[in-house]
């Protein structure tokens, strides 16, 4: 995305009234994530419906394949479709004015049903990031500290991704800019030592939320997944006191191939739920929805841009809004 066009699409954002609830913060994030993707289905459902004044059989079919592209999912996007066709049919539903309302509405309805993460007992919390590389997983370490921080939770992140000496300095800045402390070892060490020690270091100061970052891996490379099992068991053995939560990283941009590694990743590991980063860089917002609805993984946050403070929390009827209002 351009740098030219940031301020255009801040303005987009913020001219609409944020829904009943929803923090005006919260809104703007959610808003200008989903913009790509709102503008494209919208272009796409306006195409459909120009000139007519109620949903037929030709708009809906149009509107299907609108969801499907921008990355809904098949499934999700034709029980969207039916929903609305039913409605359609009774009388006065037909208008098309009314359209992507009862989308919104429906939208919310099926994202409601997907399943979500436990609400967090009180206590400290292990987050562990993992997921292939370059998908944001460092970014979404740094960003969930901030998210930690500003709801006055002390926080400690650990370098588990020892695999390169930059990805140690990268976590490192992150920490300074943050000012929450790290627990690191010199690159190449074994990350389960790594997460070992912070545990202890999070125990002794206290610490209310310990944030782990991980090397990107693919979900075939066997040894890689055992890696993972072994920084859990540490987690798990260590961590006992700590309530542990795996979140899988994904880069929406990669639209159904974001899917498909959620689907492998989940089978090799214990997948509690998933951060799609990098919503804001595309069309293919969508995703989310085949995620929670079709693989039935907990959304927990979506990443919206490049910096600490661009993370939000996935809310079915907000996102729905965000995506379609
Ligand atoms: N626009 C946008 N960019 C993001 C987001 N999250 C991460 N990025 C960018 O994506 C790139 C990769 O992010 P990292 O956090 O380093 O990814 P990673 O998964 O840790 O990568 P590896 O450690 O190499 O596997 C960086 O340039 C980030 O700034 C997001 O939500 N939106
Ligand atoms: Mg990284």
């Amino acid at each position: 995305m351009g740098e030219e066009e940031l301020p255009g699409l801040e303005l987009a954002a913020e001219v609409e009234e944020p829904p009943a609830g929803a923090e005006p913060g919260f809104w703007r994030k959610l808003k200008r994530g989903l913009l790509m993707t709102h503008t494209e289905i919208l272009d796409r459902v306006g195409a459909a419906i120009e000139d007519r004044a109620i949903v037929d059989e030709e708009t809906l079919e149009y509107l299907e394949e609108s969801l499907i592209a921008a990355d809904i999912g098949v499934e999700t996007s034709m029980e969207l479709v039916e929903e609305v066709r039913r409605d359609s049919r009774r009388s006065e539903a037909g208008d098309v004015l009314r359209l992507r309302e009862r989308l919104v509405d429906q939208m919310a309805v099926l994202l409601l049903d997907a399943p979500r993460l436990p609400v967090r007992p009180l206590g400290p919390l292990v987050t562990l990031l993992v997921g292939v590389n370059g998908v944001g997983k460092t970014t979404a370490a740094a960003k969930l500290a901030r998210w930690s921080q500003l709801r006055g939770e002390k926080v400690m992140l650990a370098a588990a991704d020892t695999f390169r000496a930059a990805a140690i300095e990268q976590l490192t800045l992150w920490s300074e800019r943050l000012g929450v402390d790290i627990v690191k070892q010199q690159a190449e060490s074994d990350p389960a030592a790594v997460v070992h020690d912070a545990l202890q270091a999070a125990r002794a100061r206290k610490v209310d939320h310990l944030i782990v970052d991980t090397a990107g891996r693919l979900h075939n490379k066997q040894h890689l997944m055992a890696e993972l099992e072994k920084i859990r068991r540490v987690i798990d053995k260590e961590g006992a006191d700590r309530t542990v939560r795996t979140l899988l990283v994904l880069d929406a941009t990669t639209g159904q191939n974001a899917v498909a590694q959620a689907k492998e990743f989940s089978r090799a590991v214990n997948v509690d739920g998933v951060l799609l980063a990098k919503i804001d860089g595309t069309a293919k917002g969508g995703v989310v929805v085949a995620i929670a609805r079709e693989l039935r993984i907990p959304v927990v946050f979506l990443g919206v841009g490049e910096s600490a403070e661009d993370l939000v929390e996935f809310r079915p009827r907000e996102f729905a809004t965000a995506l379609l209002g």
